[in-house]
């Protein structure tokens, strides 16, 4: 394999980036993957694009966003699932979610930022003030939104290094809140026409809609083959699809996990799977998990489990509602945008009776013997709302268990051993 220093070393200048410091981070992707991926036996061959999507991970997706800038297109950053992505792409911009799910620069970062501050934040604030990651660098416009107040907080820091713009997400779902979240919706179009250059239409909007909700699909027909069993396809697999959904191009990540998905309905069909039929079943659901961050799905996997569904922003949240394309109208379609995205169930809202109710569907629907519960640590709405979840799992007969972990190492011996008692209870 060539050296990507050779190749994209250039590119990463010319992006500004701090190559010594990039260097590392890069390299500790392949031997990252390599234990937790490529270790696997009986893979779906589509996987293969995943494979070579996270060798070229800062490469060849880079340079894509590189000679879009410079054919006069623009690139725009996001954190949050509630940034409507069908907008950004309608006029013309390449969307690229920028959560970071590696620890890095927190020497620095915690000169600017409490300790006790999120992984998920710590990073994305590392990232950029070490100059890292070449998706941050490539953006012209990063779009932060009032979820949790680290976020908010930490977007007052960022947009001291970077142009952020903000929207206000409500945090409850009455009709006033409706009305607030559908008058940011048009804030955003205007902050997004005047930063391309281009007008939001009828046309370009339905196209693009049409376009991310193929990409949806896609991504729902790839986990609904995984309430078979045996499974046909690892936990970490279907995360990792998740995760690169938000980065991708995306006609051509739609491609692939269509033909990853009649790969898995080949399998089902053949009663094959990635692990035994009698393998215990595991819904995990929680904060979200950027890339590279695997840490829980391969403790599970390697625990003897599957983890068969994932309620969270990088698992079911992301394609479980399909924006509509059928209004005639241009503001009918904003009002679909800003209906489907209000109906996300993150933690960030109170109540948030919608997310119980969404995992004890997903496990019962998958089949799972038993929910997993991820919080990073120092992310009160997961921590705290991992009590709802736990009442309402148990008023349905499922077990669960609670992790508050980071993205370090350093509890991996620890979280093996809670991982591995639950999984034995299940299997008995
Ligand atoms: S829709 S989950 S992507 S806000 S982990 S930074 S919540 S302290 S990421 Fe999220 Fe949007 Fe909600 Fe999804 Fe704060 Fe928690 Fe950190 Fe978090």
């Amino acid at each position: 394999m060539s050296d990507p220093n050779e190749t994209y070393g250039e590119m990463w200048q010319d992006l500004g980036m701090n190559l010594r410091a990039h260097c590392a981070l890069l390299g500790a992707i392949p031997v990252m993957y390599q234990n937790a991926y490529l270790s696997q036996q009986n893979r779906p061959e589509g996987m293969s694009y995943f494979d070579f999507v996270v060798s070229e991970i800062h490469g060849l997706r880079i340079k894509e966003l590189v000679d879009h800038k410079a054919a006069g297109g623009k690139v725009v950053g996001t954190f949050c699932l509630y940034v409507p992505e069908e907008i950004i792409r309608a006029l013309g911009a390449i969307d690229v979610g920028l959560c970071a799910g590696a620890e890095w620069g927190y020497n620095e970062v915690e000169k600017v930022l409490p300790r006790n501050t999120c992984a998920l934040i710590k990073s994305f604030v590392g990232f950029k003030m070490d100059r890292v990651c070449p998706y941050v660098e490539s953006a012209d416009l990063v779009i932060g939104e009032t979820t949790c107040d680290g976020k908010k907080k930490a977007y007052e820091i960022f947009g001291e290094m970077a142009s952020v713009y903000v929207m206000e997400l409500p945090q409850m779902k009455r009709p006033e809140d409706f009305n607030l979240w559908r008058s940011e919706i048009d804030r955003l179009v205007a902050q997004l026409e005047e930063l391309t250059g281009r007008k939001l239409t009828l046309e370009n909007l339905k196209a693009a809609t049409r376009e991310v909700n193929g990409k949806r699909r896609a991504l729902h027909r790839l986990n609904a083959a995984r309430r078979a069993t045996p499974a046909p396809i690892s936990g970490k697999d279907a995360l990792l699809a998740s995760q690169v959904a938000f980065y991708d191009d995306v006609p051509r990540f739609t491609q692939m996990v269509d033909k990853i998905a009649d790969e898995l309905e080949a399998r089902v069909a053949a009663g094959e799977g990635v692990a035994p039929a009698n393998a215990p079943r595991v819904l995990v659901t929680g904060s979200p998990m950027a890339i590279p961050n695997w840490k829980l799905h391969d403790v599970i996997e390697k625990s003897g489990a599957v983890v068969v569904a994932d309620e969270m922003c990088t698992g079911s949240r992301y394609y479980d509602t399909l924006t509509p394309e059928d209004a005639d109208t241009l503001e009918g379609m904003l009002d679909g945008i800003a209906k489907k995205y209000l109906g996300i169930n993150c933690a960030c809202f109170t109540p948030n009776e919608g997310r119980m109710e969404d995992v004890v569907r997903m496990a019962q629907e998958s089949g799972a013997q038993g929910i997993v519960h991820y919080a990073l640590q120092f992310c009160a709405p997961y921590q705290i709302e991992a009590h709802g979840v736990e009442k309402a799992a148990k008023a349905a007969g499922l077990p669960v268990l609670r992790i508050d972990t980071d993205y370090s190492a350093e509890d991996i011996g620890q979280l093996q051993t809670h991982v591995e008692a639950f999984v034995e209870m299940l299997s008995e």
